[in-house]
């Protein structure tokens, strides 16, 4: 049985993650970090208790800032693949806390990466960085593909691009078999809330029942290449299923501005954007990405991958779930009244 160590496994990719590879027989271990509030809700349904059933996923408390519990880890478990997908994820919240995203989001991928050595892994794991469109922030070319060069346009972008090179130069310096996924936009049901779509889509939703009058947004214009995530994290594990590791990029070869998202979301329920959106100077970035296209066509030679989700069904997945969501809201609220 294969072993993998997942970071970030709390989130949107690591949750879909660590279900794919429980479905591939993999026994999963993730790093979680200590809360002062429940933070594994994306991963209830597949954790239980692990002496009365026979679940195998495992999670262990740890940080991408704390080197040396990142060793300990790695010398317990001695894992045959290791996915590095934990960090500080939001672009905009980077320019307010830069500092701290460049220690977990850039030094995090190097103190695996240390760890690998220092438990001494290097001939026997593989690394997947997870590495993001971001990356090419003001665009030097249209689509962007794997050569295109890079313009990171936030601290965050800037964290990545570290991890990126590093990724790559321990490839080269030490042989690892560690690969980047140059990952587009990626969303689903379980995207955190604070992203655009995701916000847009439990927005709607809940303005349709009533739940919510106006829905407050920064700059429409930005276009993006948006895929279902949930098919993603497959391309993440199929690059540590190569004999060579490599860069691929991940995307779905078609962009659509924001607005664009707004008008099929809130079409989708029957009405009309332009009724319930406002305007907040505070949800724009200093620095804006304006343009992200991704040409995947070498994931899908060298990897036989390719997405299957376009942008309307992600939509439509999207607001479906969300309007459960609500409605549980809604009938919850009814029931707390009467
Ligand atoms: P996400 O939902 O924001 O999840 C981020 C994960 O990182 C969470 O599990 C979070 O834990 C964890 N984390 C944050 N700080 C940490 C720390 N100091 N130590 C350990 N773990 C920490 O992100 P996602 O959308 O799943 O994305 C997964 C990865 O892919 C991220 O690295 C992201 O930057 C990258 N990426 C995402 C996209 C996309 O469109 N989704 C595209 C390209 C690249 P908590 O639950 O405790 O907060
Ligand atoms: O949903 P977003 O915050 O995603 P963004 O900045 O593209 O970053 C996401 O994708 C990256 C891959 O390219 C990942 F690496 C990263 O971790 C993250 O998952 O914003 C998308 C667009 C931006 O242009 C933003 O300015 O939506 C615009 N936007 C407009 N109003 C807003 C809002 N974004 C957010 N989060 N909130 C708003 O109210």
């Amino acid at each position: 049985m294969k072993k993998a160590l997942v970071t970030g496994i709390t989130g949107q990719d690591g949750s879909y993650l660590a279900e794919f590879l429980l479905d591939k027989g993999y026994e999963v271990h993730g790093i979680v970090r200590r809360a002062s509030s429940f933070n594994t809700s994306r991963l209830d349904h597949l954790y239980k208790d692990p002496l009365v059933d026979d679940t195998k996923l495992f999670l262990h408390y740890g940080d991408l800032a704390d080197a040396v519990q990142l060793v300990k880890l790695l010398y317990k478990l001695q894992p045959d693949e290791i996915y590095n997908l934990g960090a500080q994820s939001h672009v905009r919240v980077s320019f307010d806390i830069p500092e701290y995203t460049g220690d977990v989001t850039g030094v995090g991928a190097v103190r695996i990466l240390e760890a690998i050595r220092e438990a001494g892994l290097v001939n026997k794991v593989r690394y997947y960085q997870a590495s993001s469109s971001e990356m090419y922030g003001k665009v030097q070319e249209v689509p962007q593909v794997e050569t295109t060069p890079f313009w990171p346009r936030s601290p965050y972008a800037c964290a990545k691009m570290y991890a990126h090179w590093l990724t790559v130069n321990y490839r080269e310096s030490y042989g690892l078999h560690a690969s980047s996924g140059i990952l587009f936009n990626h969303e689903s049901p379980r995207r955190g809330e604070t992203f655009v779509t995701r916000k847009i889509t439990r927005a709607a939703t809940r303005i349709k029942l009533g739940l919510q009058k106006k829905l407050i947004l920064g700059n429409l214009d930005s276009k993006r290449d948006w895929g279902y995530a949930k098919e993603y994290v497959e391309a993440m594990w199929l690059m540590l299923q190569q004999d060579e590791p490599d860069d691929y990029v991940i995307a779905t070869n078609e962009t659509h501005t924001v607005r664009e998202f707004l008008e099929e979301t809130f079409s989708c329920l029957d009405l009309d954007y332009n009724e319930f959106v406002g305007f907040d100077q505070k949800y724009e970035r200093p620095a804006e990405v304006d343009l992200l296209i991704g040409d995947a066509s070498k994931a899908e030679n060298k990897l036989g991958w390719k997405p299957k989700v376009n942008f309307k069904e992600l939509v439509s997945i999207m607001v479906d779930a969300d309007m459960k969501l609500a409605l549980q809201e809604k009938a919850l609220s009814e029931a707390n009244l009467s």
